[in-house]
Parts: C-alpha cells; structure tokens; sequence
C-alpha cells in the first residue's frame, strides 16, 4: 500500500458545461506534492479523477484504508464531502488541502475530514504523513500548516508553515504519474492544440478584494527563467503538446525575469505558443508586448472587471481604466489575441459603472470578453465587506461560495440584460463599417437591454 493516494473532486464527465468547454487540466498541486513525496522516499499513488467515473474513485477506496489527500476548491466541495464520507467509511484517514478547505477547516473537520492543510502541501505532508503514522490524528500538535481535531473533539490550529523559498528547489510537477497524453490528445481533438499547463511562480503580492489568497498568502516567489525554461524543454520532449499554459497569476509581473526567460527560450531555440494572463498596469510596455509575442503568445487574458474607475478602485484593483485600453491595444497591435475577464454587480455599481464597462470593451474590441457576476469567496476583502449582506438559500453542503446572494444586489436576469447590452454594443462597434444595417440592429438590440435594466432598476428587483 502507498504511503498517501491523491485525488481530487473534478469529474469533467458529470457536467455538461465542462464537456462543451473541454479543456481540461490536471490539478499540479497534487503533481507537484507527488513529486516532493516521491523525492523524500514516500510511495505516492495519484487516483486523477478527470477522465474517471466517480464509483471506480469509490471501487479504489472500498479496496482498503490508508491515507488519503484531496485537492479542494470552491467548485468541487460536494464531490469532495462525498468521497471523504466514503473515504472514512472504508477508515481511510482524510487530509484536505488546497484553498477551500483553508477557508472552511472547521466544516470539513467536522463533515469528518481528519487533517486540513492550509498553504503549500510538500513539506507539511513531508511531516505530517510521519506523524499520523507515530501519533494518529488527534495528536498532530506542532505540525505547522495544520488544523485537526483533539481526542476531546475540539479544534486545533497548528501555526502556519513557512513557504517554500527557493521555489527551484522542488521538484517539477510530476506528470509522469498521470495520463498527461490524454490532455494532450483531448484538447488537440477538440481545440486542433494540444496544451500542457505550467507555473513559473507562486503567490500573488496584488490585493484585488475579490480575490483568493488562501494558499500563497500575499507572497510572490518566482522560478528561475533557466529552471522554467528547462522545464518547459522537457514538457516538449515528452508530451509534444502543440502550446502551453502559463497558469501563473500575473505571468508579466516581473519585466526583467520575462526577458530573461525570452531570452532562455530564444537560446534552447524553443518558441512554443502560449496563452497566459496578466493585469494591464504590468504590460505598459512596448517591448513587454513585444517580448511576448516573439516568445509565441498568441493570446492573454486581461483581468479588467470593470470600465468604471470608481468601481475599479472600490475593488482595490490598482488598476486604471485607460491602462486596459492602452494594454489591450498594443496587445493587439503585436498580434496577440485579448481576452478581457469582467465582473457584473460588485457593490456600488450602477448603471453608470455598467455603461462605463460597456463602452471600455466597446472601444477595446476584445477577441473574447467573458462576463461573471461577482460573488465573494469566503476570507476576502469582498466577502468581509458583504458579511452582513450575504445570504445563501442552500446548506453549506450542498453550495458553494458561487451560490451566496448579496441582499440588495439586482437579480441574475438583470445581468444577463447587462450581457446582452454589452455584446450587442461590441457587436455593432465591430460591424459599424462592414455590415451598417446588421450594426443598427445590434444596437437596438443593446439599447433595448438597456431600457428593460432601466425599468427593472425601478422595480427594484432584488435578490433574496
Ligand atoms: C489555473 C487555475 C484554474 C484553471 C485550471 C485548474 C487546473 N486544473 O489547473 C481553470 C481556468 C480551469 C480554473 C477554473 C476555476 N478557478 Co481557478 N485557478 C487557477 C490558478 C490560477 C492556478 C492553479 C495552480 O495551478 N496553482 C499552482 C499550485 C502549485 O497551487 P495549488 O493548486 O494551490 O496547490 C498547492 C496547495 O494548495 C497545496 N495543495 C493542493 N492540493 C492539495 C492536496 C493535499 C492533500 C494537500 C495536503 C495540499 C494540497 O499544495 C500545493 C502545492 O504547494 C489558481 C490560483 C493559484 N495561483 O493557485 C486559481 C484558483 C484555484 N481558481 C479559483 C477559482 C475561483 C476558479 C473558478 C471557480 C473560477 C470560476 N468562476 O469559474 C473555476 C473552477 C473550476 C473547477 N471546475 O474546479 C480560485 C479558488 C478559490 C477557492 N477558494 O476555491 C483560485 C485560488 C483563484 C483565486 N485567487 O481566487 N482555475
Ligand atoms: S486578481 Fe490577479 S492581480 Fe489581483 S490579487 Fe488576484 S491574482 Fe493578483
């Protein structure tokens, strides 16, 4: 038996939505935990619930305890109640990590998880998995990075771990431990691309309050470009995927280790399209852009969440609004594709701040725009501002912090308006010289939109 099974809660096959989008990507936490285990001398074994049914996950379980660890995030909570509930009724012991169970500990310790791990998982479990096996789960006093219960039944918070601070220094995510060519294979059938996701780096120091720090915390610690690169060499050797992902969080944030690594790249005589994503104020430079788009990025997602300064700034984005249109100009300019991330019904907005957004991405013309409405994700700025007005119909069980309601806040469908206002607009904007008459009718269309979410502002249509 291994010393620890990893798995986690996202089974791509039981929603529609993520069969339609398909693409996927294993969860490198769990690859980079392997990795450090398997380096320590710890027997690893890797159950990676994407392709997989959700009873061959329960078959696995049912053939004997040990220790289990699963990855959690806001999405996949239900999933993961459900195999902790058949984890321990075939007495495995539960750890969770990632950042879900950092924001929840108590209620996953007491939905019957054994140990919650808040930050980076390798050196914790490094010490933990020892631990359990000399003292059990109720006595894991001082193993830093940790919550659990005592024999009383009552909750301990170890103090934290220090994170990891020579990031070169762990071992790459250990893909081999998984069916990577299937990633691969799958998003080159769907996309014409076979992609691979890697991290140049961890943590964000930026304090958008709508945001998770659940895990880094607000450190940023970056690889080195030649350790990055060199990893980057061997994900093509072995999976020959046709480009790759930088799933890091601001992947422009340091302008010197961007050329470094061009110029690594340049040098390995590696150029490899990449998608990425970045925030404007960190690409305010020609040759930025032009760095990147020689380096093969194709396209780069944009946070830019609203066109309206003053809600920028009410979300701590630290972001000007004519950044995100200089950035996504130029951007476009070297040829690399933009996609703009917004967000609809952060607090205080109004119809202004919407036409603001509106007329933002109308002027930047986008590739893609996508459009959520905000929600606030439990330990963040935004959730602490809304505490006394967050509401949830749905037991913490069966939700997740997507399903939480702002009292007050207009309703989805006013939103879906504000969507339907907002493309039709950009659609006009485009079609304007091309196609005048199919322009007017979009913006009819937009003005339309606009009209209903201005009677339905009057109707004062809230959510419960
Ligand atoms: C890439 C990414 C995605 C990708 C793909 C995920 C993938 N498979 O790679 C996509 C675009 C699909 C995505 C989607 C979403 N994401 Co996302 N995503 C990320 C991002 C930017 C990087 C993930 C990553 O690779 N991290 C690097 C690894 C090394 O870190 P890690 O996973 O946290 O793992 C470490 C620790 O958590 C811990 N650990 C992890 N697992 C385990 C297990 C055990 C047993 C232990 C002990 C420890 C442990 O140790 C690991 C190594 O140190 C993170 C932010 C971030 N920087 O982490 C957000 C993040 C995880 N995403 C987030 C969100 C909100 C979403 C969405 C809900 C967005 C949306 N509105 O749709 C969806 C949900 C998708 C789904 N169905 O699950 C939030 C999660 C917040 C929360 N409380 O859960 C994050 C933190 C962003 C943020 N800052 O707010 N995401
Ligand atoms: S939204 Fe992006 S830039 Fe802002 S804090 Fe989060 S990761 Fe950093």
């Amino acid at each position: 038996m291994s010393d620890i099974l990893l798995t986690h809660g996202y089974f791509l096959f039981e929603d529609e939505k993520e069969i339609q989008i398909m693409r996927p990507y294993p969860p490198l936490g769990l690859l980079y935990i392997s990795a450090f285990l398997r380096r320590e001398g710890f027997d690893v074994e890797i159950f990676d619930s994407t392709f997989a049914q959700r009873h061959e996950l329960f078959d696995r379980l049912a053939k004997g305890g040990g220790v289990i660890g699963l990855y959690t995030n806001l999405m996949t909570r239900k999933p993961v109640l459900e195999i902790v509930a058949a984890a321990k009724a075939h007495n495995w012991t539960v750890i969770l990590g990632g950042p879900e169970s950092a924001n929840y500990p108590n209620e996953y310790l007491l939905a019957g998880a054994d140990v919650i791990v808040t930050g980076e998982g390798e050196t914790t479990l490094t010490e933990l998995l020892p631990a359990l096996a000399a003292r059990g789960p109720h006595r894991l006093h001082g193993v830093a990075g940790t919550s659990f219960r005592d024999e009383k039944g009552a909750v301990v918070t170890n103090p934290e771990r220090t994170k990891i601070a020579d990031l070169d220094s762990i071992p790459w995510p250990d893909r081999g431990q998984i069916d990577q060519a299937r990633y691969v294979d799958v998003w080159r059938e769907k996309h014409g691309m076979g992609s691979v996701n890697m991290i140049t780096a961890r943590g964000c120091p930026y304090k958008c309050n709508w945001c998770s720090h659940a895990v880094f915390g607000y450190t940023h610690r970056r690889r080195s470009y030649l350790d990055s690169a060199a990893e980057l060499e061997h994900i093509m050797e072995r999976y020959r995927p046709d480009q790759v992902w930088y799933a890091d969080d601001v992947f422009t944030i340091s302008h010197p280790w961007l050329f470094g690594y061009a110029k690594e790249l340049a040098r390995r005589n590696l150029r490899v399209p990449f998608e990425t994503i970045s925030r404007a104020d960190r690409m305010m430079k020609e040759e930025v852009l032009k760095t990147l788009a020689d380096m093969g990025c194709y396209r780069i997602w944009i946070g830019s969440e609203s066109g309206s300064q003053r809600i920028l700034d009410g979300m701590e984005r630290g972001v000007k609004v004519e950044q995100v249109l200089w950035a996504v100009k130029a951007a476009k300019r070297f040829g690399i594709q933009v996609g703009m991330f917004l967000m609809w019904g952060y607090p205080g907005e109004q119809i202004e701040d919407i036409a603001a957004t509106v007329d933002l991405v109308r002027k930047c013309q986008p590739d893609i725009h996508l459009t959520t409405v905000a929600y606030p994700i439990k330990n963040t700025g935004f959730f602490r501002k809304t505490a006394n007005s967050v509401v949830t119909e749905k037991q913490w069980s069966e939700a997740t912090d997507r399903d939480y309601r702002i009292k007050g806040r207009h309703s989805r469908a006013y939103y879906k308006q504000a969507d339907s206002w907002l493309n039709n607009e950009v659609e006009a904007t485009r079609l304007d010289d091309k196609n005048p008459a199919e322009a007017a009718l979009r913006r009819s269309a937009a003005m339309d939109a606009r009209e209903r979410m201005l009677t339905s502002s009057l109707e004062a249509e809230t959510e419960a």
